[in-house]
């Protein structure tokens, strides 16, 4: 094998949820790792998204890319992606201990399901291949993939926050867990505090050292690089189906609509890390303080429902459409309506119509890995009278984007009053913000953020590898 940064070898990537063609037809993350494999001939592995009677491997080949999926049995799915995955690493990561339900058999799927894909993927991985791994659901996946003899060049990313170890800690098992980390030759992050809290969290709770040169070492002596890698869209292609959206009926309906009032647009998963309880209380202040704004606005909130196995999401649902109706019945007239409250998904081509109708684009989670959404926002403007980004400063998105405003969503009377001076703001300064935002845009995209998170993986070295012990 090789040493050094060739790049010989397929790439491999490995993800929960592995989006084939057909399946998904938009969607900047999945259409550029779908552009890196057929570049460089690769695999894609993950779940099919089935749930079956046993865990069934399925390979397809289709524009230049093998995908292959294995169905979950329904203890599986339950125990590894509802259960451990989604109740209890996405609530600690978003820094909602209180939501955590950990269960020990969920943790033991976890493990299981995280075996099975080291199984199955070592069946298939040539020696020079570079495997990809992305995300909370497969931290143990290289630790495992080591124990079977595997010497490759494994990366992962974390889409999501890690958090400050102080919560780590309050893992059952999480010396096991985190420090499994230690068997990739690359972690990725988003932030600097993501980083630092992965740092932190070896040198104090693992007792491993820092290295020169961003290598942490852990106590049994494994050396692994980590580094961040802010996650861009594709911003010409945001920017270029925003300017065509104006010529959708849907999106001339849907201005006819607002009959010239000015919209507020927040588009989001239904998740409780992203804060829209809050949202909806500020914008409800915004229209108490400031009573010359009702009927003079109208706040769109796209929040397509997601993960509605696990029951914190359906209570929010439900909450959410409480507030939503509350705030309608207290405020609305006749014809006006202040909340218009969607639970659908749309075609990329016409949310990018929206965010370019909206004055102000409204992203205020409480805890976000990066935030995509934030950045499409503000790659749809109208360079000639753009609008303003109001941005929590919890998402990932808020240490680029500093030409937005930047609120605490949990201080929802900043946030009210961030939206009356967003609403009021004026052209030069909307103009002088939305350019430094789109100047980072425009030099961070997706493709650089793929090559930069490709560049330093092949920089690392799998010969070491060598020296871990089996
Ligand atoms: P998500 O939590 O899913 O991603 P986000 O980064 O906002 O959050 O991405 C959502 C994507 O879905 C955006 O591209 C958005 O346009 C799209 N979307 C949302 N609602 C939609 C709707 N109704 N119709 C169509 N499309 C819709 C995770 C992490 C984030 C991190 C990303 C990428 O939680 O913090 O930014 O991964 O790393």
């Amino acid at each position: 094998m090789s040493a050094g940064p060739s790049r010989a070898g397929r790439l491999v990537v490995v993800s929960n949820r592995v989006a084939t063609p057909r399946q998904i037809a938009t969607g900047g993350l999945a259409s550029a790792m779908r552009a890196a494999l057929s570049e460089r001939g690769g695999l894609w592995f993950g779940w099919s998204g089935k749930i079956a009677e046993k865990a069934e491997l399925h390979h397809r080949h289709e524009g230049g890319i093998d995908y292959a999926t294995l169905d979950l049995t329904r203890a599986d799915h339950d125990d590894y992606y509802a259960g451990f995955a989604n109740r209890a690493l996405w609530p600690l990561f978003h820094y909602r201990p209180d939501l955590v339900d950990y269960r020990r058999s969920h943790l033991e799927g976890y493990l299981r399901v995280n075996r099975l894909f080291a199984e199955r993927l070592a069946a298939m991985l040539r020696p020079d291949d570079t495997v990809w791994v992305h995300d909370y659901h497969l931290i143990p996946l290289a630790a495992m993939l080591r124990g079977l003899g595997v010497r490759n060049r494994i990366g992962f990313f974390l889409h999501i926050p890690l958090p400050a170890a102080e919560l780590l800690i309050t893992l059952p098992r999480h010396r096991e867990l985190i420090g499994a980390l230690a068997a990739y030759d690359l972690v990725g992050l988003h932030t600097a505090r993501d980083l630092r809290a992965l740092e932190t969290y070896f040198l104090h709770e693992l007792g491993g050292a820092l290295r020169p040169g961003g290598l942490l070492r852990a106590p049994d002596g494994r050396t692994f690089r980590a580094g961040v890698f802010p996650i861009g869209i594709d911003t010409a292609a945001v920017a270029q189906a925003a300017r065509e959206a104006a010529a959708l009926p849907e999106i001339q309906q849907f201005k006819d609509s607002l009959q010239g009032r000015a919209l507020i647009i927040g588009v989001d998963r239904l998740d409780y890390s992203k804060g829209l309880p809050q949202r909806f209380e500020a914008y409800a202040q915004l229209l108490e303080r400031e009573p010359a704004l009702q009927r003079q606005v109208s706040f769109l909130q796209i929040a397509p429902p997601s993960r509605g196995a696990v029951p914190e999401y359906r209570r929010l649902r439900h909450e959410l459409e409480r507030s939503a109706g509350h705030i309608n019945g207290k405020y609305a007239t006749p014809d006006w309506a202040p909340i218009r409250y969607v639970n659908q998904s749309f075609p990329h081509a016409v949310l990018s119509g929206y965010y370019r109708t909206a004055r102000v684009g409204l992203v205020t989670p409480l805890r976000d890995g990066m935030n995509l959404v934030a950045k499409e926002y503000v790659a749809c403007q109208d360079p000639r009278d753009p609008g303003v980004l109001v941005l929590s400063r919890f998402a990932g998105a808020a240490q680029e984007l500093d030409g937005a405003l930047l609120v605490n969503p949990a201080d929802t009377t900043e946030v009210a009053e961030a939206l009356a001076r967003a609403l009021a703001m004026p052209l030069q300064e909307r103009r002088k913000r939305w350019r430094a935002m789109m100047d980072v845009l425009e030099r961070h995209d997706l493709g650089s953020w793929l090559d930069a998170f490709l560049d330093a993986l092949y920089a690392t070295h799998p010969a070491r590898a060598g020296q871990r012990g089996g």
